[in-house]
């Protein structure tokens, strides 16, 4: 009875202070070196006047508390310009190596108009990691691929914490989970493998 009271209350807590009880703490690897971040534990976040990320707990099977939406759904595609016009996602993340890391992100599109976004590092756009999608519509899924026809990838210069960054690129896209990883081979599946904090 008690522990159901204790596990009452933190759901709300969640439900009122967006996870803040995670704090600010950075994303690290797992023991397999794989970077995993629950889309609705950022660590900062941007409104972009008319949109904004907003904390969602549908579709059902998402992972973690829920996911993140860029709304209102309005047509709205900023392909270009999106550090300008675009609403943005922060998550500190502290990369233990440097190199190349693929971005594997977990997402619905609703629809042919919903189901992309852009990634980018430090504030700033990253030609080889804007513009993923685009994801199949009604379904969560793991996607890797940008318009580009290459596959989306950051190139981390030095070990350290940097802030990784999502912006909206078609409002209405959702967007549950981000992996980052080394290897080039990995491909995530169902939901994924745990965030670890530090
Ligand atoms: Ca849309
Ligand atoms: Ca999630």
């Amino acid at each position: 009875m008690v522990r159901h009271i204790a596990a009452f209350v933190g759901l709300a807590l969640l439900a009122g202070g967006e996870a803040v009880s995670q704090g600010d703490k950075a994303f690290g690897p797992d023991k397999d070196g794989l970077i995993a971040i629950e889309a609705e534990h950022h660590t900062g976040k941007a409104d972009k006047d008319p949109h904004k990320w907003v904390a969602v707990k549908e579709p059902a099977g998402f992972s973690g508390d829920g996911a993140m939406e860029a709304k209102p759904n309005d047509d709205a595609n900023n392909n270009e310009d999106f550090v300008t016009l675009s609403p943005r996602l922060d998550y500190k993340v502290k990369f233990a190596k440097a190199g190349k890391y693929r971005v594997w992100v977990r997402g619905w599109g609703k629809g042919e108009s919903d189901n992309s976004c852009h990634v980018g590092l430090e504030g700033k756009a990253v030609d080889s990691a804007d513009r993923m999608g685009e994801w199949p519509a009604e379904e969560w899924a793991w996607l890797n691929d940008t318009h580009d026809g290459e596959p989306a990838v950051l190139e981390v210069k030095a070990a350290g914490t940097l802030t990784l960054n999502v912006w909206m690129r078609e409002d209405g896209f959702v967007i549950d989970k981000i992996l980052l990883t080394q290897d080039e081979k990995y491909q995530p599946k169902d939901k994924g493998p745990a965030e670890v904090r530090e």
